[in-house]
């Protein structure tokens, strides 16, 4: 562990800053952090500094250095697996026959129920760790397979403390309307009551989550429903987040950018109308290609206008067992590239700078002065190879911020 006030020397690097969400190379550059944040980046020549004392120099050797990279949307707590699902699925029966039948999310939420703190804990343990191996230094998780309080609460606090013993940033969201319950089938609106005006209190009450999120679906729950669930999370101060427009066009993407959303997810639906409304309301679109690929899906989400329109475009692996049992960013990265045509420099930025954004934090996503000077070295030269390759790669080495 590097001492409060020491600092940190980056040399011999190639630096994605991903400034301005670009990738802002600096081909010969070095970085000099003190206390864990950025305080000058540049040519190698215009360094201002040399090393000093108990000063940490970090060596690049010529490689590629990007930010820390951040998965804005997670749903990485989680009981038991949906392997029996996917061959119900190759045999025939789609995403939402098997959801209405009882199956798909509420199997999960059975499995998660009956875990413990410590199963769950391990279990999504593991998948955080592979998320770290590939360079993921800030990770949001969101709850939503409890759908009860006491579970809903349970799977928060083991999110919150997957971050101990780890050098990883946890961002968490109460996902509470995600399904309705078995206990409140047909009384989707009680369960609602139940989400507002309990949920959401004791888990702000009890610091356990920074945002709300809401599946705003016809197998989820109405725009009516999903207004009820953001005036919640606004009474308590929480930000707020949407599955918007996923399976099909609820004018989710008009809705989260109605309430001043950090960010609307998924959004293959999304008509350009929605997609103007976000512009205005500065909200990122998530696009979530993982989820796209697994359901098969042939519904793209509105790139080209989003684009132009200029909405910053984040992208997450959206690790679940039933959409998107993934936790390679590396692979979705890829898979934005392959499915949605974004362009290598768009999923650089769509999980460094924009996915900051989509989680409301303004301290990192870009290597430039006052932001937190988590970095990855990463065994390439161009910053488009980190899209290029499907699976596989690794970092060098990360070097995260020093816990202050
Ligand atoms: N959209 C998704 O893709 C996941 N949740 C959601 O609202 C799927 C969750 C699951 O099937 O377990
Ligand atoms: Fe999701």
């Amino acid at each position: 562990m590097i001492p409060a006030m020491a600092r940190t020397l980056l040399v011999n690097a190639r630096i994605a800053t991903m400034r301005a969400g670009r990738y802002s190379m600096i081909d010969d550059g070095a970085m000099v952090a003190e206390a864990g944040v950025v305080s000058w980046v540049g040519p190698r020549e215009l360094a201002p500094t040399v090393k000093r004392g108990n000063d940490e120099v970090v060596d690049a050797k010529g490689a590629l250095v990007t930010p820390g990279l951040i998965d804005c949307h997670t749903h990485l707590v989680y009981a038991g697996n949906r392997a029996r699902e996917f061959e119900m699925r190759l045999s025939g029966a789609t995403y939402e026959d098997i959801a209405r039948a009882g199956g798909g999310i509420l199997s999960t939420v059975q499995a998660t129920r009956a875990a413990s703190e410590q199963q769950l804990a391990r279990e999504a343990g593991a998948r955080l760790d592979a998320m770290i191996a590939e360079g993921v230094t800030t990770v949001e998780i969101k709850s939503g397979y409890g759908l009860d309080v006491e579970s809903e609460l349970k799977c928060l606090r083991v999110a919150r403390g997957l971050a101990r013993g780890r050098n990883v940033t946890i961002t968490t969201t109460v996902l509470g309307a995600h399904a309705v319950p078995p206990e409140y089938k047909g009384r989707a609106d009680e369960y609602v009551d139940l989400v507002c005006g309990t949920l959401i209190p004791r888990a702000a009450e009890g610091k356990l989550a920074d945002a709300v999120d809401a599946f705003c679906e016809g197998i989820g729950f109405s725009p009516a429903q999903t207004r009820r669930v953001f005036d919640a999370a606004r009474a308590h101060g929480l930000k707020i987040k949407l599955h918007a427009d996923q399976l099909s066009n609820l004018n989710g993407a008009a809705l989260a950018a109605e309430y001043g959303a950090v960010s609307a997810d998924h959004l293959e639906h999304t008509d350009v109308a929605g997609v103007k409304r976000l512009k205005a309301a500065g909200t990122v679109a998530v696009l979530l290609p993982g989820a796209f690929y697994f359901l098969r899906e042939t519904k793209l989400p509105p790139v080209v206008a989003l684009r132009t329109e200029g909405v910053p475009m984040a992208i997450a692996t959206d690790c679940n067992p039933g959409t998107s049992p993934s936790t390679s960013i590396l692979t979705a990265m890829n898979m934005a590239c392959t499915l949605f045509r974004l362009t290598p420099e768009e999923a650089l930025a769509g999980v460094t700078t924009h996915a900051a954004r989509a989680l409301g934090l303004q301290d990192r996503g870009a290597l430039e002065p006052g932001k937190r000077a988590d970095f990855v070295i990463w065994d390439a030269t161009e910053p488009a190879e980190l899209a290029w390759t499907i699976a596989g790669r690794k970092p060098i080495s990360v070097i995260p911020t020093p816990r202050g």
